[in-house]
């Protein structure tokens, strides 16, 4: 053989050939995590007390991130539920999905009653997330995990779409993106299923209890083998209880009931007043919160606690009553306050401690991470936009994501190592992350080149979008 061949063989190929053997028996050795994939809906870049907003009550999610790991360049998707939701499934951009805007009755006021036979033929019932794409459930299902999902699905609740079609063997939640948290309706229709069901038989108990009695017996009943809980909680998300359409005024949405909360928790803010939006909103985040404790000291209890990596995630920025400063804007929009949200991950033993990180990351990098840490087999033929975060979340490497691109409807933006750049009618502008993180500073006058080549990139990132498969709901022609 030739000599530089052999050089090859003994320099490049054996160490090669020896590290898969390596880390193949070390994989080998250990027991496949389980996972719990927390998300909250409409939680504020800051609210946590741990994040800064120091009046905010949560002592679970704080020991959480002293546990593990926080990031604090983490962003979403899209500024609102369904997409964003869509993408932490699938680890794809939704305008790649097809799942590019809410699945929601736009049409009405949340009081307004439907039909059954009305409803069957609304939006609603008649959208998900398309058939064809491969969910984070379908991908941990073939490797041997038992895979549950508890709480706001959000993907579509005509049978083809619900979870238990979708890769998950447990479903208890709601298929919609709100609800009451106490009649468990939307538009007077009974939105709780069990599995495929619908059902009412916890109507009237406040839905974060109910979420976090189900979560709680499924880690219990599936804890001999490695499990993935989905566990996407309504909260702190106002409560899909608008006033009935005869009350409010022709083509004016009415105001709705906010957020509900028992009053147990709005009792933990006595210098506050009850009857308040952001009162209400922080008793649900603690709710919430105490049922997360909950969680944590079960696999505590159970011996999970290091065989378990548990990750909280907001799915989109605050609204009007989340925290979100210095951050500017909120839920909807284009600016940092849409689509920065908190992100803590804890593994014991394989993730650093009381450890932050600031470095660029997104939801779409959820769907490999999660790959990489089961050992579960990347769906094939399937275009995934992220990347394994693992190194990153340990302090071990840069992360490779230089870019991202944001779409709704008019409105469009882009990151781009630290320049972010705004075009949407509600204002736009170029903006250095670097110094510049509350988006105050439109630099496109001094720095057009920059302006331009940012455009230039994200058209180059929706002529991708474009070219690939036609998927549905919104992009299957
Ligand atoms: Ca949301």
């Amino acid at each position: 053989m030739h000599a530089f061949l052999l050089h090859c063989l003994r320099r490049v190929l054996l160490p090669a050939l020896f590290g898969v053997l390596f880390n193949t028996a070390t994989l080998a050795a250990s027991r496949p995590p389980n996972v719990i994939l927390i998300i909250s809906d409409d939680q504020g870049w800051r609210d946590l007390h741990c994040l800064g907003r120091e009046e905010i009550i949560t002592p679970n999610l704080d020991r959480l991130a002293r546990e593990g790991v926080r990031a604090t360049s983490f962003y979403v998707t899209w500024p609102a539920c369904t997409p964003s939701r869509g993408s932490v499934l699938t680890g794809r951009y939704p305008q790649r999905n097809g799942l590019y805007d809410m699945v929601r009755n736009d049409m009405v006021n949340f009081g307004h009653r439907y039909s059954a036979e009305e409803y069957a033929v609304s939006p609603e019932m008649t959208l998900g997330l398309d058939p064809r794409e491969v969910t984070l459930g379908d991908a941990l299902k073939r490797a041997g995990y038992a895979t549950g999902c508890v709480g706001t699905w959000d993907m579509g609740q005509a049978r083809r779409y619900l979870p238990l079609q979708r890769g998950f063997d447990f479903f208890y939640g709601h298929g919609n993106n709100g609800i009451d948290y106490y009649t468990h309706e939307r538009y007077g229709v009974p939105s709780l299923f069990r599995g495929n069901q619908r059902t009412e038989e916890d109507k009237g108990t406040y839905v974060t209890d109910v979420f976090r009695r189900e979560a709680l017996r499924f880690v219990r009943e599936q804890k001999a083998k490695p499990f993935f809980l989905y566990l996407p909680f309504n909260a702190p998300h106002s409560a899909s209880s608008f006033a009935p359409d005869s009350e409010a005024k022709a083509g004016e949405r009415k105001e709705g009931v906010g957020v509900q909360v028992p009053e147990k928790y709005l009792k933990l803010y006595p210098n506050r007043d009850p009857k308040n939006g952001v009162t209400r909103y922080l008793a649900a985040v603690t709710c919430m919160d105490e049922a997360i404790g909950e969680l944590l000291d079960t696999l505590r209890d159970l011996g999970l606690e290091r065989d378990t990596l548990v990750m909280f995630m907001s799915d989109n920025g605050g609204s009007g009553n989340g925290g979100n400063a210095p951050l500017k804007g909120a839920k909807s929009s284009m600016w940092e306050g849409g689509l920065r949200v908190p992100f803590l991950a804890r593994w014991p033993g394989r993730l650093p401690a009381n450890a932050v990180t600031d470095e660029f990351l997104t939801s779409l990098e959820l769907f490999p991470t999660l790959l990489a840490a089961t050992g579960a087999k990347p769906p094939t033929g399937v275009k995934l936009d992220g990347f394994d975060m693992t190194p990153v979340l340990q302090g071990k490497a840069k992360s490779s994501r230089t870019e991202m691109f944001w779409e709704r409807r008019n409105d469009r933006a882009a990151r781009v190592g630290n320049w972010k750049w705004v075009e949407s009618a509600r204002g736009g502008g170029l903006f250095d992350l670097a110094t510049d993180l509350g988006e105050k500073n439109d630099l496109s006058h001094q720095k057009p080149e920059v302006a331009l080549q940012m455009k230039a990139k994200f058209t180059a990132w929706k002529r991708e979008m474009d070219a690939s498969e036609p998927r549905g709901p919104f992009r299957d022609y």
